[in-house]
């Protein structure tokens, strides 16, 4: 019996153990990609998504390039969290009165139930790119809620919790396109619609190269007993353009801009040919988490080369072991 997650068993999710002869602290699933090119006729790629517990099976929102190169955002549904059955058209958002609130663009979304309902966070389209903020009970529904933040922004990542009485919002500050920079910032709220008392949390940098240029928060913050573990995205510059590695972090569990210890490593970098290879090479973003409190495991889903959608595991004990000993605070 693990102690170290604090939440629900979750005995059905994927898990593989890590492979003989591997010694990473992260590894990826041998089914990968879980969604390879043009996985229905309306989305030519499928990657960047999120998935959560939902009736004893999963459902998720998964952001879909459809055929004309837009982002969106679909619904989808799994039985074992691998084969996933992407609904046929573009999530239809409503306002609470039913009537439509289409997005314009919308991607890379962040799923998280606070409370039986299901809250969604994506870079949603405000004359700019920004965060956008949205809810459903059932993944069927989907109603759209005011945006938290202004632009430039993009990563928006609720905590599945009120902290000290508020809810919080991890977010990026951008710019209107390719955002060179990017520091991890937190907001808080006590409804879910007016944000303020804003706070910095991490910067890019380091002694590494890997997340020289930018980071951004990833999959919903786990908690822990030794803090909030979050995943994030580093970004460095190349030649070849840019390259997102994942790293993770251990937030204070009741000051969390303040972080306690974070990876100098990556945990995992683009190496296999559907992260170097495709439509946007070298990429890992990971957008979600399934995690079982009984067995301390943990299954990332992150977008690979802007094309597909990835699965690595973790063990909790052994990540928090390595991210203490490995740490960088900067
Ligand atoms: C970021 C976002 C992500 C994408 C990444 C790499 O700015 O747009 O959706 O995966 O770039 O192209």
């Amino acid at each position: 019996m693990n102690t170290t997650i604090i939440g629900s068993t979750l005995a059905n999710m994927p898990w593989e153990d890590r492979p003989a002869g591997c010694n990473d602290i992260m590894w990826r699933f041998s089914g990968n990609p879980i969604l390879d090119w043009n996985p229905i006729p309306k989305a030519a790629r499928v990657y960047n998504s999120a998935i959560v517990p939902f009736q004893n099976k999963f459902a998720g929102v998964f952001r879909a390039d459809q055929k004309n190169g837009r982002a969106t955002l679909f619904a989808g549904f799994s039985k074992d969290g691998i084969n996933i059955e992407l609904q046929p058209d573009p999530i239809a958002w409503v306002n609470e009165d039913g009537s439509p609130n289409p997005t314009s663009y919308a991607y890379d979304p962040r799923v998280v139930e606070v409370d039986g309902t299901f809250y969604v966070n994506w870079c949603d389209d405000m004359h700019g790119p920004s965060i956008g903020m949205g809810k459903t009970k059932d993944f069927r529904t989907f109603i759209r809620m005011p945006n938290p933040l202004m632009p430039y922004n993009r990563n928006g990542v609720l905590f599945p919790r009120k902290v000290n009485g508020k809810y919080l919002l991890l977010s990026r500050p951008s710019d209107s396109g390719h955002t060179p920079f990017g520091n991890i910032y937190l907001s808080e709220s006590p409804d879910l619609v007016h944000w303020g008392q804003h706070q910095f949390v991490m910067a890019n940098g380091g002694s590494g190269w890997w997340q020289g240029m930018k980071i951004g928060a990833g999959p919903i913050p786990i908690e822990t007993t030794e803090g909030w573990l979050l995943f994030y995205h580093g970004v460095s510059n190349t030649c070849n353009g840019y390259v997102y590695s994942i790293g993770a972090a251990l937030l204070d569990p009741d000051d969390p801009a303040k972080v306690l210890y974070r990876t100098r490593d990556y945990l995992l970098t683009p190496e296999k040919s559907y992260e170097t290879t495709g439509f946007v090479p070298n990429v890992a973003f990971p957008c979600a988490s399934l995690v079982d409190a009984a067995t301390g495991r943990i299954a990332i889903y992150y977008g690979a080369a802007d094309t597909c959608t990835a699965i690595a595991f973790t063990q909790v004990d052994e990540l928090i072991e390595y991210i203490k000993n490995d740490s960088e605070i900067f």
